[in-house]
């Protein structure tokens, strides 16, 4: 029986994938850098600091700046980031989430947020969903990122259930792979590309039946 619920947040409750790749591009731009959306795959559930790196690898660059000089482009696509954010709102929720954690809710089933992101407290704010989170996995507390399933299990130490008792949503292969090897039910968003290792997939969340999601 399964108690608990475990959310990414890009891809899954909100689609920020956009604005990171428009952050991502011009900060890859500035250093002669090209990347596209194909690589920009790469990206998704991976740290910030990570995704620079992989940006730099790319762009054959991986040893041309200090890790001081890597901060700085960090911080600097991270404000041209939320900066984009701005306008966020509840109508930039993927369809069907609202009405999902409304269900989960009213069963009582205890939610939480194991997203890479530093940003995520914010962006649940501007979507107006916060309320439905019992917790949120500080990104800055964990020793490895995705893949790695340290955040998920942190994620069930919130809900205060075992990592077998809860199940994982996500939409990138290093979640998904977070989520199996924490012994979770993974339930797998996919717009495009298959997801390897998944027990289900969706298209959006309200194709899920709470009642039968429990009982696996
Ligand atoms: P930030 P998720 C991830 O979110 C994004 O998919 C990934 O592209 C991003 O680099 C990472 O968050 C860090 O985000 O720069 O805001 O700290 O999919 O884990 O919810
Ligand atoms: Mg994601």
């Amino acid at each position: 029986m399964k108690k608990g619920f475990i959310f990414d947040l890009d891809g899954v409750i909100t689609d920020t994938a956009k604005f990171h790749y428009l952050a991502w591009e011009k900060t890859a731009a500035e250093l002669g850098i090209e990347i596209d959306l194909v690589f920009n795959e790469q990206l998704k559930g991976i740290s910030r600091m990570d995704s620079l790196e992989r940006i730099l690898v790319h762009g054959g660059k991986a040893t041309e700046y200090t890790l001081t000089e890597k901060e700085k482009l960090a911080t600097e696509k991270n404000q041209m980031y939320v900066e984009l954010l701005q306008d966020l709102s509840a109508e930039d929720l993927l369809p069907g989430v609202a009405s999902f954690l409304k269900k989960a809710q009213a069963k009582n089933i205890p939610c939480a947020i194991a997203s890479a992101s530093k940003n995520a407290p914010f962006i649940l704010e501007k979507l107006g969903v916060s309320g439905y989170f019992k917790g949120i996995v500080d990104p800055e507390s964990l020793t490895k990122g995705k893949p790695d399933p340290e955040i998920f299990i942190k994620a069930a130490e919130i809900l205060g259930i075992q990592p077998q008792e809860a199940v994982g949503f996500e939409d990138a292969q290093a979640g998904i792979i977070g989520i199996k090897d924490a012994g979770m039910y993974a339930v797998g968003i996919v717009t495009t590309e298959a997801l390897p290792g998944v027990d289900e997939t969706v298209s959006r969340l309200d194709e899920l039946n709470i009642d039968e999601l429990l009982t696996k």
